[in-house]
């Protein structure tokens, strides 16, 4: 029905909890400070906030090693803290969305310590395996965190597979009473009044069944869009997404345009949207994501238009430049100077006008940057840490891995949200798990509010735009100058209507050859007109055709 479908025309807020707002001196946010904020994220005009993961846990990968999916981890508060920040939202007219980690438990999950023991019920919970032959692992699977897939158990003489850390185990979803235990951590949730789910990286979950070793590459061909994916997500569609009423948006991990078609699709029949990356590795050049290469804009021009193409009349897109995971946009498609209020709406006009969900995450809204951390002490992220290890013994220098994380670290985006230019950017009265960036005092909510032409009230007017102008939502959607390396210039039409989006990509003035059009400007991110067959450095315009 049109009551579920509140996220078409809606856009959702992300926040990374550890990082948002601490109110006890701990040094890391809590849910108390989420709820502190939600005048300020009604104010931005948001449907809803996605929580990353706030459930107990070791830690390891910052809540992503979940060790009690029904339980609050202490650091971010209680349960009724929880509650109440639900009824709060909701009293706003703002909506939940909680994170679902299904792919893996951490390792001190009750599940994962009874399944250590071989006779236990629990032990086909995980995908516990033999050794080869000669002892090693079963196969040559990688971890995604670097190292090895497979750890050795040797009290019980198996090896158990990870495709992230070690302390994450992959849950064995062939397993009927795994999927039922998530479906019920899926309704639990749901009786707390949670609207929706987003699901990490849940394309990972149907692996191969005889996990062949695969000497000509790499693994991930047996196990990204797995063998059975689309039966377990219409089985979880059926069994719980749609008879509670949630939204739910899945994190596909290199997936397949055909395959989120079916995802995604319109029908509802198993999910309502999907995130996929491919135009967040424009950057990583022959996949490598450890460099500190230039994006290469036709390419990103490229995979939009086959996915917005590919998805429309289909099923539904989730947009987004920002996560947790994912460096500043403004600091890699943008300029992090003079020209970054005027990047960062430009940068924030070219994803909102396309179809699809947008996600803001925290802190992209007042166009932050990336913190230019110099030394390793600075980072948390075991991602980066692990590869700083492999890539420093594989003979790459300090200097260059320095460099490289500035660029591609997830800890990029993981720097405290920066509230005022207070100590601490009025983040924590203590010290922050993580350092705040340089540059807090100058970037920052209250010096944004207090702006009228700030980056924040451009997205407050991009929100507002999608929920008044139906294009958006129903558009069409055609690239006009797809080889041009730095102007991106696409229309979205429907019904006769068409909106056209004209930006810049690049510091430089570039000139169009493009026919004029005249019709109303919606949203522009320069004082002054337009000029006619060039545009200025980052220069972005919104504009109907007459
Ligand atoms: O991320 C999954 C994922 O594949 C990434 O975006 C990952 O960060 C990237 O491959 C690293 O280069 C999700 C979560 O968003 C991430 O924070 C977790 O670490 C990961 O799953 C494991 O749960």
């Amino acid at each position: 029905s049109n009551e579920v479908q509140w996220w078409k025309n809606g856009t959702i807020y992300q926040i990374y909890p550890k990082s948002f707002q601490d109110t006890t001196g701990s040094g890391t946010g809590d849910i108390s400070g989420i709820i502190n904020r939600l005048d300020y994220l009604q104010t931005l005009g948001v449907d809803a906030l996605w929580l990353t993961p706030i459930y107990l846990s070791p830690q390891v990968d910052n809540g992503y090693d979940v060790a009690d999916y029904c339980a609050i981890d202490p650091a971010y508060g209680t349960m009724e803290q929880f509650e109440q920040l639900t009824a709060e939202a909701h009293r706003r007219g703002i909506r939940i969305v909680m994170d679902m980690v299904f792919n893996h438990t951490s390792t001190h999950h009750e599940w994962f310590l009874k399944s250590q023991d071989r006779d236990s019920e629990f032990r086909p919970f995980y995908i516990w395996r033999d050794a080869a032959e000669d002892g090693g692992p079963p196969n040559n699977w990688r971890s995604k965190f670097g190292g090895g897939a497979w750890q050795w158990h040797e009290a019980s003489g198996q090896y158990y597979l990870h495709l992230f850390a070690t302390e994450q185990a992959d849950l064995n979803w062939e397993h009927p009473p795994v999927r039922e235990a998530l479906k019920q951590v899926c309704r639990f949730w749901a009786q707390k009044g949670v609207d929706g789910l987003r699901l990490d990286v849940v394309n990972l979950v149907s692996k191969q069944q005889d996990y062949l070793p695969d000497d000509v590459g790499d693994g991930r061909r047996f196990y990204t869009d797995g063998p059975r994916i689309h039966d377990f997500l219409h089985e979880f569609s059926n069994d719980v997404f749609q008879p509670l009423g949630l939204m739910t948006v899945g994190e596909m991990s290199s997936t397949r345009l055909e395959d989120c078609r079916r995802y995604a699709a319109n029908d509802g029949s198993e999910l309502s949207m999907t995130f996929n990356f491919h135009h967040l590795k424009v950057d990583y050049p022959n996949g490598n994501k450890w460099t500190d290469a230039a994006p290469d804009y036709v390419l990103l021009k490229q995979i939009f238009r086959e996915w917005q193409q590919g998805m429309h009349g289909h099923a539904w897109n989730a947009l987004f430049w920002c996560n947790h995971d994912q460096p500043r946009i403004v600091s890699r498609f943008g300029d992090e100077g003079e020209l970054r209020v005027t990047s960062a709406k430009m940068l924030a006009m070219v994803l909102h006008g396309m179809q699809g969900t947008p996600y803001i995450y925290q802190g992209e809204e007042i166009g932050m940057t990336n913190p230019g951390f110099t030394r390793l002490e600075q980072y948390r992220d075991v991602e980066s840490l692990n590869m700083y290890a492999e890539l420093k013994s594989a003979g790459h220098s300090d200097e260059e891995l320095l460099r490289i994380l500035a660029r591609k670290s997830r800890d990029n985006s993981r720097t405290p949200m920066q509230w005022s230019a207070d100590a601490q950017a009025g983040f924590s009265a203590g010290t922050p798990w993580i350092p705040v960036a340089h540059n807090a005092s100058q970037i920052n909510v209250e010096q944004a509010l207090a702006d009228h032409d700030s980056v924040f009230y451009h997205y407050q007017r991009l929100i507002q735009l999608r929920k008044n102008e139906p294009l958006l939502t129903e558009g069409d959607y055609q690239d006009l100058l797809p080889d041009h390396p730095f102007i991106w210039c696409y229309t979205r039409s429907a019904g006769g209507k068409t909106l056209r989006v004209l930006a810049n990509l690049s510091g430089e003035e570039q000139t169009v050859t493009l026919a004029a059009i005249s019709g109303e400007v919606l949203l522009h991110n320069y004082e002054d007109a337009a000029t006619t067959g060039r545009l200025r450095p980052y220069e972005c315009i919104w504009q109907l055709a007459d």
